[in-house]
């Protein structure tokens, strides 16, 4: 009885060592030396740390035909290309995404908005309570002169009108503001040229203003629309712009055209313009440098890309993108801006971090040029068309 148990032993451990030696060429240098000619008992080798994870004893095993070789050095090489592209993100449309992000713009903003119900629900409107008014529009970065307006305004109204309650408060409140920031501006970004060409949009702005990730967030919005798009990476400052961008339009589909760290952003910009005509694209979009390694003022240089691509035809927008958080310092860029290359759309990103809301009325007023975009975030799709009546709700909330 035990000579067959013995046996049975014998049996069931050659089968596990035959069988072991063709899963993997790997595990043959770790078995013990092979038996000579019958099998004897090997005593099973020392379990180790991390032994219970390989492939349990019982297991059905792979037969030699399913077993591939380990690729070559040549082959591995070559692997990275033979796998299938990445699948492309699918980006939100952008109808409602104020809504979607609304809550950032109330999260950081209510406090204009609270302030002035509270002030304006209070009993006695007397002159410090105006004044307090005036204040928090100031400090919320609306500007000197259209805060003027809308308390002078919003006065004369409430006198005329007797208003007291907060609802009647609020609304005149609302339809103020919406004076203020213009309802019958049009808001939509030109991406089409009106003939076979396609549409040419550029992004300037200083730097870290966020037009890199605003060129790239709008490719999603254009490609979201079933539109192509080429991208021209026309700041060269550092390689890494170009990557940036690359890495954008890669997620969606888009091209990005691109030269020499160093090179000439205007040739680059150029080019841009010429691939997308060649191969039919819909729309170009040209993000720019906010630096220069040239002695040429950023200014020039801007003033250059602009007639140069427009060696093809004219430019259908020219977007300037502000951070809403540098406040004043905004308008005076913006200015500078407007002088040399004409503004015909202000994107003021990074509204979800500042309480300074009001830029957006005092920005369209320096310039008497619409804010068409809204930057909510550093996400893909954090980036929302400007809708006046949405974004005075978010204000004061409805
Ligand atoms: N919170 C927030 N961050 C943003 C927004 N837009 C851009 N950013 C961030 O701002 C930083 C700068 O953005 P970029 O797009 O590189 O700015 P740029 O204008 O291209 O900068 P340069 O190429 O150096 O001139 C990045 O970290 C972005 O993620 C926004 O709407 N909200
Ligand atoms: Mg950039």
């Amino acid at each position: 009885m035990e000579f067959v148990i013995l046996a049975v032993v014998i049996a069931l451990v050659a089968v596990g060592v035959i069988s072991g030696l063709v899963v993997s060429s790997r595990k043959k240098k770790q078995l013990p030396p092979a038996p000579s000619s019958t099998p004897t008992i090997t005593p099973p080798a020392e379990p180790h740390v991390g032994d219970e994870a390989e492939t349990p004893r019982d297991e059905s095993r792979r037969t030699i035909e399913e077993v591939g070789l380990p690729p070559t050095e040549a082959e591995e090489e070559q692997a990275p290309e033979a796998v299938a592209p990445p699948a492309l993100d699918v980006p939100e449309p952008t109808a409602g995404r104020l809504v979607r992000l609304r809550t950032r713009l109330a999260r950081s903003q209510n406090s204009l908005g609270k302030g002035l119900l509270t002030l304006l629900s209070r009993d006695n409107l007397d002159e410090d309570t105006w004044e307090e008014i005036e204040d928090t529009l100031l400090t919320a970065d609306v500007g000197v002169a259209p805060t003027q307006e809308l308390v002078e305004r919003l006065r004369e109204r409430v006198r005329v009108l007797g208003t007291r309650t907060p609802e009647g408060l609020r609304s005149l409140l609302r339809e103020e503001l919406l004076t203020l920031l213009g309802t019958d501006f049009d808001r939509a970004v030109k991406t089409e040229s009106g003939v076979d060409t396609p549409g040419v949009v550029m992004v300037v702005g200083v730097n870290g203003t966020g037009k890199t990730t605003t060129t790239g967030k709008l490719a999603r919005v254009l490609v979201a629309d079933g539109r192509s798009v080429v991208l021209g990476a026309a700041d060269t400052f550092r390689a890494a712009a170009a990557d940036q961008l690359q890495t954008w339009g890669e997620r969606v589909g888009a091209r990005t055209v691109r030269g020499p760290e160093g090179g000439d952003p205007a040739s680059i910009a150029f080019d841009a313009v010429k691939e997308g005509i060649g191969e039919g694209a819909d729309v170009v979009l040209i993000d720019t440098a906010g630096r220069l390694h040239t002695k040429t003022g950023l200014m020039d240089e801007l003033g250059k890309v602009k007639r140069v691509v427009e060696k093809h035809g004219p430019l259908d927008e020219i977007l300037l993108v502000l951070d809403a958080t540098t406040g004043q310092n905004g308008l005076v860029q913006a200015r500078v801006f407007a002088e040399v290359v004409d503004i015909t759309g202000i994107v003021l990103t990074k509204l979800d971090g500042t309480a300074k809301g009001g830029i957006v009325i005092a920005v369209q007023r320096e310039l008497g040029v619409p804010v068409k975009l809204i930057g909510l975030g550093e996400g893909p799709d954090d980036l929302a068309p400007f809708d006046p009546e949405a974004f005075v709700d978010a204000l004061i909330g409805d």
